[in-house]
């Protein structure tokens, strides 16, 4: 791609989300000739700093990509399901990070770790998973090629940053409140957050799962490329700021002993086992946070069932399981001259 221009745009560039990747592709030196930032009429004249001096936010409108070539999406579903479409027409290829285009048959859902040669059959718009999926496929990838996974139980505990600003500003106002005998007032969760639990993630569907629940089934079986993997999932909001954590259960066709896992998820891309009990060393979202890697932990086997696993696994949700992971796709689509509509 060197010799070519590649001029790149982040749509939602003032979120939680964006003003990440907006740094993920200064850190990583993303080789882009110019980098936009466009958000709602809102935001519009704010500066956001870059690579030492300043991208001033310009509004996103119909014509915004004509004169981009890749664009990283995450203003949200609606933003995404109006403007991708736009922006292909324009030739503008599109990494989206909303929910909206995911389960499409014609988009690729790409975690470059686990299946990159997706990217090959894009028509213009790629689809980055939701947060929670990321950071288990990568960590299931490696187990499912040695020793086949028949079933995944999976429960999250997820930061409030996944819901974006309002919902970072929220917990730390209620944190305030509460420490001034105030009531806390939730407007972005149907009940406070602060020092408590909300096992509701995304809508609530006909089947009473919620929508993230439904999300990381589906996800799972697309990005592993595998529809005979069951998985079931419980998805819960915890009052930490950034980081999500999961506990997750396996079971495989082949015996995996959790030493060999261990040996296995030490030598997978993009994850770190940091395991040891007897040293209390285990991941955790306080130390996740600000990193690119997947952390697992408190490998041990399921003694319920003949061939099962337990682990822990930790990432940041904002990175590996939004900016970082969508950047890697860019990083993909470039190296592989895939640029193009
Ligand atoms: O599609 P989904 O899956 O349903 O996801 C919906 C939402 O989830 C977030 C993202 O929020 C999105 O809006 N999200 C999506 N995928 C995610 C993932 N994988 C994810 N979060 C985590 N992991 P967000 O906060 O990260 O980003 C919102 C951005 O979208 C811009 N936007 C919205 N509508 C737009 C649009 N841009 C263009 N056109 C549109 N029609 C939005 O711009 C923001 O950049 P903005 O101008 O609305 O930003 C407002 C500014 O004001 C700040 N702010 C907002 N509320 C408060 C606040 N500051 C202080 N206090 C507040 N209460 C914001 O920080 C921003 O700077
Ligand atoms: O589907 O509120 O990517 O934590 C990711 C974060 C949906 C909501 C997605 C949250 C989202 C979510």
């Amino acid at each position: 791609m060197h010799a070519k221009q590649l001029r790149v745009g982040v749509v939602g560039a003032t979120g939680a989300v964006g003003r990440e990747m907006l740094k993920t592709l200064e850190q990583r030196e993303f080789p882009a000739t110019s980098v936009r930032a466009l958000a709602s009429s809102r935001s519009a004249g704010q500066e956001i700093p870059f690579k030492g001096g300043q991208l001033i936010v310009e509004e996103l409108d119909e014509n915004s990509f004509q004169e981009l070539d890749l664009a990283l999406f995450s203003a949200g579903g609606g933003t995404s399901e109006k403007y991708a479409p736009i922006a292909v027409r324009s030739g503008c290829v599109v990494v989206d990070n909303s929910s909206a285009w995911r389960m499409d048959p014609e988009v690729p859902l790409v975690v470059p770790e686990v299946n990159p040669d997706d990217l090959a059959k894009h028509k213009g718009i790629i689809a980055n998973p939701n947060c929670s999926t990321i950071q288990m496929v990568v960590v299931l990838k490696p187990l499912h090629d040695a020793g086949r996974i028949k079933r995944v139980v999976v429960s999250t505990y997820q930061a409030v940053s996944g819901t974006g600003q309002k919902a970072i500003k929220e917990m730390e106002t209620q944190v305030r409140q509460m420490f001034n005998m105030q009531e806390p007032e939730a407007e972005v969760y149907p009940y406070q957050i602060a020092f408590n639990c909300l096992p509701h993630i995304d809508v609530f569907l006909d089947n009473d799962y919620t929508k993230e629940e439904m999300k990381m089934v589906l996800e799972t079986q697309k990005i592993m490329g595998d529809e005979t993997i069951r998985l079931t999932a419980t998805t819960v909001r915890v009052p930490v700021f950034f980081g999500h954590s999961e506990s997750v259960n396996v079971e495989t066709e082949k015996k995996i002993t959790p030493a060999e896992a261990r040996v296995i998820l030490a030598q997978a891309p993009g994850v770190q086992v940091l395991d040891n009990p007897k040293e209390k060393i285990y991941p955790m979202p306080i130390h996740a946070a600000g990193e690119d890697l997947t952390f697992v932990g408190r490998i041990r086997e399921d003694e319920s069932i003949a061939n099962g696993l337990n682990l822990w696994v930790v990432a940041d949700n904002l990175r590996k399981g939004a900016a970082l992971n969508a950047v890697q796709i860019a990083e993909v689509l470039v190296e592989r001259d895939l640029v193009r509509v």
